[in-house]
């Protein structure tokens, strides 16, 4: 399983999935969540609504999956980050089970690629540097299992994160 960084926006990159920093509700937001909702048309918010029908949203941590919709990828996983509130509310476990969670479902849907944004450091303040720690040691952890991902890809909307990134894959 290969580790890729990238700067841009996850919403034009052609991999098998595509995941979404959501909110609880799935019904939509702002940032990242915004975007893929805009640009993937109204297919991924019907599916979103049946989920929610069926098991009431998604808690923070967990994760789902619809269809991506009008955009290039396959699938939008969507998992909820959690709100930094200081760093002891369980906030780095939390952070870490989007990950995994969301590798899981790739892997259960024999995914080979999967993208993730950097989930809570937008409108939910996750602290950058600790949260790209969170999210590479995830990936690098599940990579060392069997799994159908052959590539994960980083994608990095805004510079600050890109840099926190490029030098913790570089060491
Ligand atoms: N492609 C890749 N990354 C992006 C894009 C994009 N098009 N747009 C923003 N980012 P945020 P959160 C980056 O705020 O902190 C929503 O309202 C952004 O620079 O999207 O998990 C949801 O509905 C940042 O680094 O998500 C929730 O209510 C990262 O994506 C809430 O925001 C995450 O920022 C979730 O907050």
């Amino acid at each position: 399983m290969t580790i890729e960084l990238l700067k841009g926006d996850i919403t034009t990159i052609a991999v098998d999935a595509i995941v979404n920093a959501a909110n609880s509700s799935l019904l939509g937001g702002g940032g990242v969540d915004g975007a893929i909702h805009r640009k993937g048309g109204k297919a991924i918010l019907e599916e979103c609504i049946q989920i929610r029908n069926r098991q009431g949203g998604c808690a923070t941590g967990e994760a789902v999956y619809t269809t991506a919709g009008n955009l290039p990828a396959k699938y939008v996983i969507h998992t909820v980050g959690p709100v930094w509130n200081g760093g002891s509310n369980k906030e780095s476990q939390l952070l870490q089970s989007c990950y995994l969670n969301s590798l899981r479902i790739a892997n259960e849907l024999t995914l080979k690629s999967i993208a993730f944004p950097n989930i809570s450091t937008g409108i939910y303040h996750y602290p950058k540097q600790q949260a790209a720690e969170i999210a590479i040691h995830a990936v690098q952890a599940f990579g060392e299992e069997e799994s159908s991902l052959e590539q994960v890809l980083f994608v990095c909307f805004d510079n600050e994160n890109y840099q926190i990134y490029q030098k913790i894959l570089l060491k």
